[in-house]
């Protein structure tokens, strides 16, 4: 028996308009329950979007390709044999002004040398293809200036097992103290000879690539010798 019938049924006509506002609750009723339908298909709507906008996969950080690092030819590294035993390698052209002290003390010392600009990070593959072919070409020593967040030594160490000096440009921003931790702090496996800030690291960093080919070179070790002597008879002559 339906639950509404049988009341209907024994309560007679008084009961027919509690039957009626029982009918009016019940259409009420399902009224508010018609809102509450409508309200909570809109929420899980809702819902829906918000769990989608989270698990919904991140758009591709980009689906291009790199435009190529440059597309500029860079000057090639000859690849035949150099004359030269030094090079003195530097990130900028604005090095050259403390630099041409290394060039100046290996041609005091007639070392033959070649001297160019290489920048680690604006000409990435030049750097890497000097490095790998300066064993190849006969040079013995390199020598790396640069400036700033100063990686051109360590980078020119990582494409070559031949001595790397490096020196530390002095910076406008930090005078030079973040180039040379940038140069000094190589993690261990790839060797950088650091050398002081400045003129004078350029020019240690000559004196130490001579030194450097002394050691198979006895004329040179002979011109080592007599360098030490003059300055050091220069000091015992001065007088203030
Ligand atoms: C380094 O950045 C160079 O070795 C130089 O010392 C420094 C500043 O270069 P520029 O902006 O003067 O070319 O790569």
């Amino acid at each position: 028996m339906r639950r509404g019938d049988g009341e209907t049924g024994r309560r007679g006509d008084g009961e027919t308009r509690r039957r009626g506002d029982w009918e009016t609750r019940r259409k009420g009723e399902a009224k508010r329950n018609m809102a509450k339908k409508d309200r909570s298909n809109n929420k899980p709507e809702k819902n829906k979007n918000r769990q989608l906008s989270t698990a919904s996969p991140r758009p591709p950080v980009s689906a291009s390709p790199r435009p190529p690092v440059s597309a500029s030819p860079s000057p090639p590294v000859s690849p035949s044999p150099s004359p030269a035993l030094v090079a003195v390698i530097m990130g900028s052209q604005s090095d050259w002004e403390t630099m041409r002290h290394a060039d100046e003390t290996l041609a005091k010392f007639g070392i033959d040398h070649e001297c160019r600009v290489i920048s680690a990070h604006r000409s990435p593959s030049l750097a890497a293809e000097f490095g790998s072919s300066a064993e190849g070409r006969g040079l013995e020593v390199v020598i790396a200036a640069a400036g700033g967040a100063a990686h051109l030594a360590g980078v020119l160490a990582a494409h070559t097992t031949l001595p790397v000096l490096g020196v530390p440009m002095r910076s406008e921003a930090l005078n030079g103290l973040d180039s040379l931790l940038a140069t000094v702090q190589m993690p261990g496996g790839i060797p950088v000879g650091t050398l002081a800030i400045g003129k004078p690291g350029a020019v240690n960093a000559a004196l130490f690539a001579v030194s450097i080919l002394a050691n198979s070179r006895p004329e040179l070790r002979k011109k080592l010798h007599e360098f030490r002597e003059a300055q050091e008879k220069k000091i015992r002559e001065t007088t203030l």
